[in-house]
């Protein structure tokens, strides 16, 4: 297991550079031995510049997979059965994204673990995941049920575990485990713009990086992103808020259990 001093891990990218960028900068200012990318990196309007620049991390970084990275692989290699609806703008995105890049950065996303433990001073050892220790697409918000957290946790010898995938920072327990959301670099759903993150080591810090949302709006326009004005507002403009987006996300994981 990689041991180190103070870690930062920044999830959910989603091709969104001028926040990574913003993210790093401020990272090269303090101590940080190691980047933990907690997966979506790509999944989003810059996607080849995006896997370029992590890449180019080299050994600082290490890497766990999303959803959205395992799902433009399946782009990639055209395994995908149709989409359920042929309207899905995620699905239209992520094919669009998954065009955009090359060979070897399809097989860098295919290398991504799914779930990866460090020990960091001060905090012991910690388990990071996409969604959940279980799946990388499950919903886990401030409001989900101790139950429903119980059994997603369930197996799991780590105190301290991280996640991401709902693209909201919190910092709760359950028990005796604590469980953070990183947040969203990318695509935050905070109802203010800004690159969230997380720093760890010896405590647990939430962070937001201020970056020029205009500047990245502007860039990212440009694009030929599938529906960009839609994806403009939604990342710089107009994202939404807490309240929105958790009732939507705990609407989702009550069907999906209903479904199971
Ligand atoms: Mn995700």
């Amino acid at each position: 297991m990689k041991h180190a001093i103070k870690v930062a891990a920044i999830y959910d990218i989603h091709g969104n550079l001028p926040a990574l960028e913003a993210v790093l900068r401020e990272i090269d200012r303090i101590n940080v031995e190691l980047i933990l990318v907690g997966g979506d990196v790509a999944s989003g309007p810059m996607p080849r510049e995006t896997i370029e620049r992590l890449m180019g991390l080299g050994d600082q970084a290490v890497f766990i997979r999303g959803n959205a990275d395992r799902e433009m692989v399946a782009h990639y290699d055209r395994s995908l059965p149709p989409a359920p609806d042929e309207e899905d703008i995620w699905f239209l995105r992520d094919q669009w994204a998954a065009r955009q890049i090359t060979k070897e950065q399809r097989d860098y996303l295919a290398s991504f673990s799914e779930t990866t433990d460090l020990e960091i001073e001060g905090l012991g050892s910690v388990l990071f995941c996409h969604g959940s220790p279980r799946s990388d697409e499950e919903i886990i918000t401030e409001q989900t049920s101790e139950q429903r957290l119980r059994d997603a946790l369930t197996g799991v010898d780590q105190r301290l575990i991280v996640c991401g995938h709902t693209h909201m920072q919190f910092d709760r327990s359950v028990d005796d485990v604590r469980i953070v959301n990183a947040g969203s670099v990318g695509m935050p759903y905070e109802g203010r713009p800004g690159a969230y993150w997380t720093l760890l080591g010896p405590g647990v810090s939430l962070r937001r990086t201020d970056y020029d949302f205009r500047e990245a709006a502007e860039l990212i326009s440009a694009s030929s992103f599938p529906d960009v004005d839609d994806a403009v507002e939604g990342m710089f403009s107009k994202p939404p808020s807490r309240i929105e987006a958790t009732q939507t996300f705990e609407r989702l994981a009550e069907e999906r259990s209903r479904d199971v």
